[in-house]
């Protein structure tokens, strides 16, 4: 046997510490939440964050991944409070999904607010992202590391959707929030809001007619396979990725393996950002070329369209900006505004 690997093995005997107190607290293994497994860019970060961390500390911290968020049932709405209790130990969870706990998260669902990749990145890397930590951290939470899921883009089985009057009467499923649920309304659709569990057989039986999720989770669910033959290129929210630790968690390791344990996160959310935008850019749209292969038609919208839902959707965007509050949204606004145009 290499050194190495009788040391990973002595480790994770609880024979081998870097300190006395990480042989008191240290667990045989570590719960990983997640809402999607390794087919998708958000998956793939869970192990990617994973391995590294078992690399980088000799096996003392184990993860392991449980996707479709297992340790709450498949309730996403209910991973934060998860987290909080002590039920997970570490997530990498969309700002959708902890928004009913963290108010301030609704900032990223509010529609139209992000135009391009550079708004997702003035706002994450910058001082709203520090702002949207600090309210993490206020509920017990550590926060590490940024991710993301990506624009999300609306789809159904009916018709291509490009004004509000395409979206009259259609049932359109949404994940967590009000404000989802607003902002459908107030194009005229119907919106339900139902886990993602539940989301897959509700399409595939016709039970709902759309959806709205990135490409990215479009092409590894197959979405084409349960009647989503309709894509249309919106953008109107995006939802990024938090890589999180339980605080007692966090509080037991070392202080040197805290870091190691943070780095790797960054590492992660790196990687996964490149991957989730990777095909759906001007540069390189291989993705959407693909999703197209399928028989799905793309719909792209011109400004003036976009611009006619953006309009549709402005009393739910300046209803939530009070519940966001109005200081951290003018903040962003401002980031949006400033941010590098390339
Ligand atoms: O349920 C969804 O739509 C998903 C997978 O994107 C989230 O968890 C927010």
């Amino acid at each position: 046997m290499k050194r190495r690997a009788i040391l990973a093995g002595l480790a994770a005997a609880g024979l081998l510490a870097a300190s006395p107190v990480a042989a008191q607290s240290y667990k045989a293994e570590y719960k990983l939440s997640t809402v999607v497994g390794t087919a998708f860019p958000w998956g793939a970060a869970g192990e990617r964050w994973g391995e590294l961390v078992r690399e980088r500390t000799q096996g003392r911290i184990n993860i392991k991944m449980y996707p479709g968020v297992s340790l709450v049932g498949g309730d996403q709405s209910r991973e934060f409070t998860a987290i909080r209790q002590g039920v997970i130990d570490l997530a990498i969870g969309s700002t959708i999904n902890w928004s009913p706990q963290i108010k301030e998260l609704n900032l990223f669902s509010l529609p139209f607010l992000m135009p391009d990749f550079n708004a997702i990145d003035a706002l994450t890397q910058g001082e709203v992202g520090q702002a949207m930590f600090k309210a993490v951290e206020a509920r017990e939470v550590v926060p590490l590391a940024w991710g993301e899921n990506g624009f999300r883009e609306i789809t159904n089985s009916k018709r291509p959707l490009r004004t509000p009057e395409d979206f009259k009467g259609l049932k359109i499923r949404f994940a967590v929030s009000p404000i989802f649920a607003e902002t459908l309304t107030a194009l005229g659709a119907n919106p339900t809001q139902m886990s993602w569990a539940d989301a897959q057989p509700a399409l595939a039986t016709g039970a709902v007619d759309g959806q709205e999720n990135p490409l990215t989770i479009f092409t590894a669910a197959k979405l084409q396979n349960v009647g989503q033959k309709y894509v249309t290129l919106w953008g109107y929210v995006a939802d990024p990725l938090i890589f999180v630790a339980n605080k007692d968690v966090w509080n037991g390791w070392t202080p040197a393996d805290r870091e190691i344990v943070k780095q790797a996160a960054i590492q992660a959310g790196k990687e996964n950002i490149a991957a989730a935008r990777k095909g759906i850019t001007a540069k390189d749209d291989s993705t959407l070329k693909e999703i197209a292969g399928l028989g799905v038609t793309i719909t792209k919208l011109s400004p003036a369209e976009r611009e006619a839902l953006q309009k549709a959707t402005k009393p739910v965007y300046d209803k939530w900006t009070q519940t966001i509050g109005t200081d951290l949204v003018k903040k962003a606004e401002a980031a949006v505004k400033s941010r590098p145009m390339n």
